[in-house]
């Protein structure tokens, strides 16, 4: 057959199709990322704070192909840091990649390789944000609804989630008299 229909569709702001992955992650999933930890110990560990849908159409590694995913944050606050992603380098350090902003309001965090810099995008709907390679990057939620954007990354980069966990990032994103405002991490 000459003319095919495409196995992926956004149906809204929803992905759908054939062999889409889906993966929530919950507060009590997310321990080793938010500042407050007595704000964090005082909320429900089965709260969900952002799903992913994903379609990887070659295998995980291969070189040359590309990934798709799509990021639901949900709005709140674990004391003044915003709802937000894990975060991650990718495994091999000069992958870029891509993130399309849907919906909401929010920030793509960033940091270099060093973690000597920390710096945030503001991300709205339609806002395009290329992401170089060797910068760890998470999203956070500023606004009052779903943050939902498109995400598109080579299929061999990889997840390093562990340098994130041991070390966060330099800054955390907060609350400061209704603005968002990078300060310095004050957890060890
Ligand atoms: C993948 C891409 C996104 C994130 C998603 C969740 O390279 O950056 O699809 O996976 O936003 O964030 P995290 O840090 O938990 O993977
Ligand atoms: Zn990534």
């Amino acid at each position: 057959m000459d003319i095919v229909l495409p196995s992926l569709y956004f149906n809204g702001n929803k992905l759908s199709g054939e062999a889409i992955d889906r993966l929530s992650r919950r507060l009590g999933d997310l321990g080793d990322i938010f500042n407050d930890r007595e704000a964090y110990d005082a909320m429900p560990a089965d709260q969900v704070i952002y799903e992913v849908e994903s379609a990887f159409p070659v295998a995980d590694g291969t070189e040359g192909g590309l990934f798709l995913g799509v990021t639901y944050v949900h709005p709140g606050k674990v004391g003044d840091e915003y709802f937000m992603t894990k975060g991650h380098f990718h495994k091999i350090r000069n992958r870029a990649e891509i993130y399309i902003c849907m919906e909401g309001e929010g920030m793509l965090i960033l940091m270099n390789e060093d973690h000597t810099h920390t710096w945030a995008e503001k991300m709205s709907p339609g806002s395009v944000h290329y992401i170089n390679g060797h910068t760890a990057h998470r999203t956070a939620n500023t606004g009052n609804s779903i943050l939902s954007f498109g995400a598109v990354w080579p299929s061999d980069a990889g997840h390093d989630y562990e340098t994130i966990s041991e070390n966060g990032f330099s800054k955390i994103l907060v609350d400061m008299n209704g603005m968002p405002t990078l300060v310095n991490r004050t957890r060890p």
